[in-house]
């Protein structure tokens, strides 16, 4: 790749970090002004950003069906196969990690504590390990009906959204948060049915050559479009993140109640995202980390600003192939890990979860806590790549300690910053998973298939 393309990648890396910097410090100074920001002057604010955002989800249908299926139907049946099952064992792994490490950190600094809620007695739990009791509320919360409707998914085009959303437990295309109705997508259909498409067309063999080609150009016709829309990021993320900060309620009384929480939270995505570097690049790629953060600051700069791991995807997409990942990696893992991967929402699932049931005095036996670890794992998988996805699933694990779905107020006024760091660990998350599984498929990828032809790396 030329001089020219590294450097316009530089500079846009460099502007987008500025449009994040830039965007708090002008939010911030338009909050301290006197003037009383209405949910309309906030509009008008966020339109430029809002812009940018519809642009990057206008790929997402197009390039999550053209990425998978051709990535699939590229790669002979048994090699694809290969890189599913190490994409997958990946996912699992680092998100039950996210989880424990949630759970740990949550119960050793009882963020919740201290603000009692409810002055009733705390029950009294028998502190034994695995009574019949335990076992039984084991079972009973393994698999809770919303565990299904969670991993069942309906693809609805835009109608207009039922009523009680927060109730619902089907990750929804549209949801409601702060009385604003949220336009969404749950993309976990699609992936399912891009993969079995690719695998078919890959079964073909000759036959399914016509809609592999056509499939191939539909995935660089929108990785060419992305390195258009991938300019505007840093004014995009710059008035997205000056229109949140208007929005949001002040912080300092915020902090009081939250803040334990908030810094749970933080510590333990700060935690988990080293921790994850760590282990891909020290023990496996054996390369020191900071070139390759430092190519993916614009995409961890435009996850942060949009909130959206599916609206980054195409910026995280074509950053991975700067890197020289293979294509055909790149394309299976990225889109299937931006909408089942989402490290950070499990662990923010269950501190925020346990962060409740502490606030409710609700003491829970180990069964219980054993329970809310495989319901946000759940959780995370349902959420969409979508802003405060998170938020909507969480009902599910709040359902498992037995909490009103109402609780979810209670942490909703930092859920969007929260949600700002989450997105950022699970799209960094997932491009580490790519450069993983892209390692241990080297001798496979070079050896049988051809790689996908890749258009001209960006001007
Ligand atoms: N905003 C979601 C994402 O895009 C994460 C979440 O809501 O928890 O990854």
């Amino acid at each position: 790749r030329d001089r020219r393309s590294v450097l316009g990648e530089n500079l846009l890396t460099i502007l987008t970090i500025i449009g994040v910097v830039g965007g708090t410090i002008f939010g911030l100074i338009l909050k301290k002004s006197d003037h009383n920001w209405t949910q309309r002057d906030i509009m008008y604010i966020q339109y430029p950003g809002d812009l940018f955002l519809r642009m990057l989800k206008c790929l997402i249908v197009p390039l999550i069906v053209a990425s998978i299926t051709s990535a699939i139907g590229g790669l002979d049946l048994s090699l694809s196969k290969k890189i599913a099952f190490r994409s997958i064992i990946y996912y699992f792994t680092t998100t039950i990690c996210a989880v424990i490490l949630g759970i740990i950190l949550v119960t050793v600094f009882q963020p919740g504590k201290g603000h009692k809620m409810d002055d009733k007695e705390e029950e009294k739990v028998s502190r034994d390990v695995l009574t019949a009791d335990t076992l039984l509320d084991l079972v009973r919360n393994l698999f809770p009906p919303n565990i299904v409707q969670a991993t069942m998914f309906q693809y609805r085009t835009h109608l207009e959204p039922p009523e009680n959303v927060t109730a619902e437990m089907v990750p929804l295309t549209s949801f409601k948060i702060k009385g604003q109705w949220r336009e969404g997508m749950n993309v976990l259909g699609l992936v399912m049915f891009s993969v079995v498409l690719g695998a078919t067309i890959g079964k073909m063999r000759e036959r399914g050559k016509p809609i592999q080609d056509f499939l191939v150009s539909l995935s660089e016709a929108m990785m060419i479009i992305t390195r258009w829309v991938i300019w505007i990021s840093p004014i995009g993320v710059f008035f997205l993140i000056a229109a949140k900060i208007l929005e949001m309620e002040s912080l300092a009384e915020v902090i009081g109640k939250l803040g334990k929480y908030f810094i749970t939270v933080m510590f333990g995505l700060f935690v988990h995202g080293l921790g994850t570097i760590a282990i891909i690049f020290y023990i496996v790629v054996r390369k020191l980390p900071y070139g390759y953060i430092l190519k993916m600051s614009q995409v961890l700069a435009t996850a942060f600003g949009t909130g959206s791991s599916s609206a980054t995807m195409p910026i995280t997409i074509n950053c991975l192939d700067n890197m020289g990942i293979d294509p055909r990696v790149t394309r299976f893992v990225v889109p299937v890990g931006a909408t089942i991967n989402m490290d950070g929402t499990a662990l923010y699932e269950a501190v925020a979860a346990l962060f409740i049931a502490q606030l409710r005095n609700k003491a829970l036996t180990l069964g219980k806590i054993v329970a809310v670890s495989v319901t946000a794992t759940a959780a995370s998988i349902g959420a969409a790549g979508i802003p405060q996805a998170g938020l909507i699933t969480m009902v599910m694990v709040l359902d498992t300690v037995g909490l009103p779905a109402e609780d979810v107020t209670i942490i909703i006024a930092v859920d969007w910053l929260l949600d700002r760091f989450r997105t950022t660990i699970n799209v960094m998350c997932d491009a580490l998973g790519t450069i993983l599984v892209d390692h241990l498929s080297k001798g496979e990828l070079s050896g049988t298939a051809q790689k996908l032809e890749l258009g001209e790396p960006h001007e």
